[in-house]
């Protein structure tokens, strides 16, 4: 059984690693749209017609469920893409919902590229979950983009991550949602700058969970058992910007560890 997964450059990259991490056996095409790139900044029809270009590819890879592993491209056009084809589509959703259920102080700060902070989907979530919470949606035009095109943009997402953090801790924010996929790639930093008092939660967990759900929704147990036996594990990595930026893209992903 083969699993697509896309994002806009490296960020889903942490999704694909989780999911690999769960189900090893578990075939994965992962495509990187930088020919697309950054997905925060375009408009909510420009990603709905991406997304639905990404479903052909996907249906001619001949996939069984496509994982979007970019929080942009699901507030924005997930529903566009389930309307075009019949193959399971699980979204990333921001973990606002654990963030608030951890934070002592009751101080949470959401991080997401413009268009995921400005989506009625991010802020239903907050008002559903955030009780007596106080909340600060903050959003950067520039990280992910700069992370995708690491290392030249290091000074760059340094500062970034600076500016951002002194907010934070001027807030005394004690739980930080990183909303995009990308941003998981720089935890480091956030955690530097932040220090131990502040939890980071991400959304890998979340998404792998999920899809094993679709997964076995979709096929009866015994017959999903068999499906991934004949599965092998193998991971096809594609950039729409060609094979060249796909080998950078691995680097970045396997440089911090
Ligand atoms: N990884 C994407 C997300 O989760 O929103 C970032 C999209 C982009 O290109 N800015």
């Amino acid at each position: 059984m083969k699993i697509g997964v896309i994002d806009s450059g490296a960020g889903g990259l942490t999704i694909l690693n989780a999911i690999h991490k769960k189900q090893p056996y578990l075939d994965l095409v992962y495509l990187a749209d930088d020919e697309f790139a950054p997905y925060g900044n375009k408009t909510i029809a420009q990603l709905q017609d991406r997304l639905v270009r990404v479903g052909r590819f996907f249906e001619t890879e001949k996939v069984s469920a496509i994982v979007v592993a970019c929080n942009t491209a699901t507030v924005a056009a997930i529903d566009a893409l389930r309307a075009t084809t019949s193959l399971p589509i699980i979204g990333v959703e921001p973990a606002v919902k654990p963030a608030f259920r951890i934070s002592k102080q009751r101080k949470v700060a959401v991080l997401a590229t413009p268009v995921t902070a400005k989506s009625a989907r991010l802020n239903q979530l907050i008002e559903l979950w955030k009780a007596d919470s106080q909340v600060s949606i903050m959003s950067s035009d520039t990280l992910a983009f700069d992370i995708d095109a690491w290392p030249e943009t290091q000074k760059q997402i340094e500062q970034t991550i600076h500016q951002l953090s002194e907010d934070m801790l001027m807030k005394k924010i004690d739980t930080l949602v990183l909303a995009c996929t990308h941003y998981p790639l720089v935890k480091h930093l956030f955690e530097k700058a932040l220090g131990s008092e502040c939890e980071i939660i991400e959304p890998s967990e979340g998404v792998t969970a999920q899809l094993m759900r679709r997964l076995s929704d979709n096929y009866a147990q015994e017959m999903g058992e068999l499906i991934l036996a004949k599965s092998t594990g193998r991971i096809e990595l594609c950039s729409s910007l060609g094979v060249n930026n796909m080998q950078r893209l691995v680097s970045w992903v396997s440089e911090p560890e």
